[in-house]
């Protein structure tokens, strides 16, 4: 069996240790602390809750001694598919209090996806938000999970939890994330409590978060930007107040930011952009609200200028992945860096090479690919030692796929990528996971996914079908895709026919010439 998760070679993290980066903490001392310190101040609030630091604390450790109850044990996996609400962060506290590890699922995700997490993961449980399509979903996935559990279940679950057992350390596993993919398969990424925490402080000090600070979670909750980069756990660090938006629409959004004096919030490029083009229709100012976080996608560098003045708050541009990495502009930059660069990374001890086909080191100012190394960054995916071969240098730096530039100040500027994905307003898509899933139609030879360029989601996708059936319809491949239970996100935007698929001169399907021929 592959190895589940690839730990730091001993010299990397003692250094780790002796200079502070891992303090040794888990997300269980984080909460005690806060408890100790504020009991009493708000921690989250959603449309139906208010939840103090204690309260957090108490209910977090209700759920624990309830899954306890139930068999769960420290070292087990639980998929985990949560919305934006307070229970979530309940079960969350919960799952780090049993050692329970669990998997970052996204609401998008459908049977393929989460069958495949619990079956590659041997999951001991699955638990979803319930309703209608997650009731399904659990149907299908019945065998993959050992239990299931809507999140009405698990909040209704007591015990004592003066006998739950010991806590995790801090270099056991907290969570897993993630990845976009370039492959067959998402893959998961293990993150322990060291190294989570570690990437949680740093951004939380980065981005100046204090006890003041209102931070609005819109995006999706589980996905690492607005977990960790500050996000919900950043903000739980500064001992700060989270408020989910349970849908990121400018309706819900405006009223959440005015009512709870919003000061901080993330959102991906395409979600930016929709804000902005509302507050102006609208005339709608927000009045306390610093700082807007753009990332996950490339952002416009003139309408990242525009942010200031329709929002009236000060643009962060945030470039990071689940894998690690997190870069930052800084409030104190120039503008020529926070609207034209992505920032730099936000510890000392990160790494970075960027380097040519040979992975030899391009001249500063250069683009090249993206490799990183770091406290925070994962040394090997959970359970994929094939793939952890190619996607790490010998040395244990992880090969980002990104094609970046870093100028004279240090910062980075994406200016591309080498990995087959599509970024579809911040939304991962592995070209091959989806082609794999087009070649399984009975009629369809050959496909490619690539993507090509949109004004609202950067980029959105499209499917390349080479078909023995002259009536094979865009609709119906599309039905396909959504029938076959991927994530909707996965189903492709466009479709178009070709007699067959160009290949470069080694036999790869030459996706740069699909590119320019489908552009419209
Ligand atoms: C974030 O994480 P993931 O894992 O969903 O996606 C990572 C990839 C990067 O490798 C890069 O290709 C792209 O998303 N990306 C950006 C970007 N930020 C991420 N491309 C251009 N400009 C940016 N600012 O997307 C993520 C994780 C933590 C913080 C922020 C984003």
């Amino acid at each position: 069996m592959d190895a589940p998760f690839t730990p730091w070679p001993d010299e990397f993290a003692d250094r780790y240790r002796k200079d502070g980066y891992w303090s040794g903490l888990t997300f269980v001392d984080l909460l005690d602390q806060r408890v100790a310190s504020q009991p009493d101040q708000v921690a989250a609030v959603d449309s139906i809750r208010t939840l103090t630091y204690a309260q957090l604390r108490e209910n977090a450790l209700l759920v624990a001694s309830g899954l306890y109850e139930n068999g769960l044990r420290r070292g087990d996996i639980a998929v985990v598919q949560a919305q934006n609400t307070c229970q979530y962060l309940i079960l969350m506290f919960a799952l780090f209090r049993l050692g329970v590890v669990p998997v970052c699922a996204l609401p998008a995700h459908r049977k393929v996806e989460i069958g495949y997490f619990c079956r590659h993961t041997a999951a001991a449980a699955y638990i979803h938000p319930g309703g209608g399509e997650y009731e399904h979903i659990a149907r299908e996935v019945g065998n993959d999970a050992a239990q299931i559990f809507t999140m009405t279940d698990v909040m209704a679950m007591s015990g004592d939890p003066t006998s739950l057992p010991e806590p995790p350390t801090a270099s056991e596993l907290a969570l897993m994330q993630l990845s976009g993919g370039s492959t067959g398969v998402p893959k998961l990424i293990p993150r322990t409590h060291d190294d989570y925490l570690y990437s949680v402080r740093a951004a939380a000090e980065v981005c100046e978060l204090d006890s003041e600070t209102v931070f609005l979670c819109a995006l999706p909750t589980a996905h690492n930007f607005p977990l960790s980069s500050p996000g919900v756990l950043g903000a739980l660090y500064a001992g700060a107040q989270v408020v989910y938006a349970e849908d990121p629409s400018p309706e819900t959004v405006f009223d959440l930011i005015d009512r709870h004096r919003v000061t901080f919030t993330s959102a991906v490029p395409a979600l930016a952009n929709m804000w902005m083009d509302a507050a102006q229709a609208r005339g709608w100012m927000p009045e306390f609200l610093q700082t807007l976080q753009v990332g996950g996608a490339v952002f416009d560098s003139e309408r990242a200028r525009e942010v200031p003045k329709i929002l009236g708050a000060g643009l962060q541009q945030v470039f990071g992945m689940a894998e690690g990495l997190v870069c930052y502009t800084r409030f104190s930059d120039t503008d020529e860096v926070i609207y034209r660069t992505q920032g730099r990374p936000a510890s000392p001890a990160d790494e970075i090479r960027i380097v040519d086909e040979t992975d030899q080191p391009v001249a500063l100012g250069e683009p090249g690919h993206l490799l990183t190394r770091g406290p925070y960054t994962i040394r090997g995916y959970y359970r994929a030692d094939d793939h952890n071969a190619t996607a790490f240098t010998t040395d244990g730096f992880y090969r980002t796929g990104d094609i970046v530039r870093q100028n004279a100040s240090g910062n980075l500027v994406v200016c591309g990528r080498a990995k087959d994905q599509v970024n579809r307003g911040g939304e991962k898509i592995s070209a091959p996971e989806v082609e794999q899933w087009l070649r399984s139609h009975p009629d369809i030879v050959d496909a490619a996914v690539i993507g090509l360029p949109d004004d609202r989601l950067g980029q959105r996708s499209c499917a390349v079908c080479v078909t023995t059936n002259p009536d094979l319809t865009a609709k119906a491949v599309r039905a396909f895709v959504r029938h076959s239970g991927l994530a909707h996100y996965k189903i492709p935007d466009l479709v178009r026919f070709l007699p067959e698929l160009p290949h470069t001169a080694i036999g790869k399907i030459d996706k740069k010439l699909l590119r320019e021929e489908m552009r419209p």
